[in-house]
């Protein structure tokens, strides 16, 4: 071999070893530049977790784009002009790995983190402000993470402050309409009293969470949590009383929890887990008969074993698990997504949480969004609406017979539909879709789209509430520099814009008290 031949051989020996000590070393970039905010384990401290978990609805581009160039709105600083390329990719390739050795969020952990605010005891008990609390709306600004709290009847902004990153899901009501307690997906639940403007207590459930229940009577709060398995049960202070694990009775698998909501006439909640066929209930009643620990509560082996119990849970077997869901008007039947059968077809299952089995499948294609179902009557019949998140669509089926009546062509698939008692329209978005700029506005008694608004061209808008009366229908401009959108609820036209950062969602007081029909529970 000549001498040229034996230097390039041992050249690319060398070559991995050179590339092994120089390829950056993403856990040590990420101890000297993240840990400080995100925490050493990744599981967020004044910046988010950044756990696979809750990275799942960040594309890995973005996360690259928001190392290099920060976030604005937010403390997350630009590392772009810090750190190489290369190291940059590294650090983000390296938070979508899961964390070594697992992290774990226990009973003492979730004491731990629990705050209370002590003055809070003596805080007055009536409104600092003049408004209707009933008419009050909180609006989650996903934009720079912030709530805003509008008076429903002046359609103002009454006060502003800001939020836990990233909350999720419908903030739920003490029964009063005094507290609202708000979930962050990392996992935080704060206690805010809306009548002095200021936080209570917080606390962390969970690594990943769901979302969050208020019972009817307003003593406890429970969290799903999707890290780790378990529910967490609150007194309305956020001390934790226990933990559920969400697994099977013998233990032998465990599950994600997908939702939990009250069921304020069953004084229960309920809870669907996603990764195991079984729809559970925890009866809040004091009555209720206990639950005996190792008993199969299965409809299978007869009533003597379907006993609801204080605080314990009652399985209801499925032949599938269930997604998110949705309550009748008598909360006699919860009704949810299973998961596409091999066909790829979708169907909701019916269950009657009495009788504890399903009682009905309703074939329904695409992704019906069921958690964003609402009831209406319709020709003398009591119907349930949803949208579907891969087709264009609304479904309309008949709460009686379990069967679509109706599929009304929207412009493209959407993920919110809201109405309400005092008015003939249902409203839905088109945001899963090129027609993301569209409100499609659905005549419930004839189930035929009547107008299509298209307020800002090109940005998109989503999620309608509406004022306590029915009057007014508030849309979500859905940008950064957004809005909430003003509309007559009888005349479709614009009122007034409210300027928002992405105002994600929006709950009036009132209807979620009252349990409006047009609403989500
Ligand atoms: Fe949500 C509610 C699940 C993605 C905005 N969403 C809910 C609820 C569930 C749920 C179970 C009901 C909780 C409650 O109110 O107590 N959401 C899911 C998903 O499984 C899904 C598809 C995927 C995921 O990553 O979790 C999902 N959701 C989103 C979004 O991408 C949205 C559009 C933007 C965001 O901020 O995350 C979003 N979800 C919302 C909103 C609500 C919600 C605004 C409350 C609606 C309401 O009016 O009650």
């Amino acid at each position: 071999m000549r001498w040229l031949d034996r230097l390039a051989c041992a050249l690319l020996a060398l070559a991995p070893a050179f590339a092994a000590a120089q390829a950056p070393d993403a856990a040590a970039l990420y101890g000297s530049h993240c840990a400080a905010c995100h925490g050493a384990q990744r599981l967020g401290g004044m910046g988010p977790a950044l756990l696979p978990q809750s990275l799942e609805r960040l594309r890995r581009d973005d996360a690259l784009k928001v190392i290099r160039e920060g976030r604005a709105a937010s403390q997350m600083p630009a590392f772009g002009d810090k750190l190489q390329a290369a190291e940059l990719a590294a650090l983000a390739a390296w938070i979508y790995t899961p964390v070594q050795p697992a992290p774990r969020w226990g009973e003492d952990d979730i004491r731990a983190s629990r705050t209370f605010d002590d003055a809070s005891r003596q805080w007055p008990a009536r409104p600092r402000w003049n408004a209707d609390p009933m008419n009050l709306f909180v609006v989650v600004e996903g934009g720079d993470h912030h709530v805003s709290l509008v008076d429903g009847d002046r359609l103002e902004v009454l006060h502003r402050f800001p939020s836990r990153f990233a909350l999720h899901g419908g903030p739920k009501f003490s029964p009063e309409g005094r507290y609202v307690y708000f979930g962050s997906r990392d996992g935080w639940i704060t206690k805010y009293d809306l009548w002095n403007l200021a936080v209570v207590a917080e606390v962390r459930a969970g690594l990943n969470m769901r979302n969050v229940a208020v019972s009817s009577d307003g003593r406890f709060v429970m969290a799903a949590n999707y890290l780790p398995h378990t529910l967490a049960l609150f007194d309305a202070d956020l001390n934790l009383l226990r933990t559920y694990a969400a697994a099977t009775l013998d233990g032998a698998r465990s599950s994600r929890v997908s939702a939990v909501y009250d069921a304020g006439p069953r004084h229960s909640f309920v809870v669907a887990l996603k990764d195991i066929p079984e729809l559970w209930e925890i009866s809040y009643d004091p009555k209720a008969e206990p639950v005996y620990d190792g008993l199969v509560h299965d409809h299978r082996m007869g009533e003597a074993l379907a006993r609801p119990g204080y605080l314990g849970v009652r399985r209801t077997p499925l032949d599938e698990p269930l997604d998110d869901f949705f309550f009748d008007d008598a909360y006699r039947h919860a009704v949810g997504t299973a998961r596409a059968a091999a066909d790829g077809s979708t169907s909701a299952q019916v269950v009657n949480l009495d009788v504890r089995r399903r009682i009905a499948t309703v074939p329904l294609g695409g992704m019906p969004h069921l958690g964003s179902g609402i009831t209406f009557d319709w020709k003398g019949r009591r119907v349930l609406a949803t949208t579907n998140l891969k087709d264009g669509v609304v479904t309309v089926i008949d709460m009686a017979r379990w069967q679509p009546v109706k599929r009304v062509a929207t412009p493209g698939p959407g993920f919110f539909l809201r109405s309400h008692e005092k008015t003939p329209y249902a409203w839905v978005d088109a945001m899963m879709s090129p027609a993301k700029d569209t409100m499609t506005v659905i005549d419930k008694r004839t189930l035929e789209p009547v107008r299509t608004l298209q307020p800002s061209p090109g940005r998109t808008v989503a999620h309608v509430e509406f004022t306590r009366d029915g009057r007014y229908a508030l849309v979500s401009l859905w940008e950064n520099e957004g809005a909430l959108i003003v509309y007559d609820a009888a005349t479709l036209q614009e009122v007034k814009r409210l300027p928002m950062a992405k105002p994600v969602g929006k709950y009036n007081v009132g209807n979620k008290l009252a349990r409006s029909e047009g609403t989500s529970h």
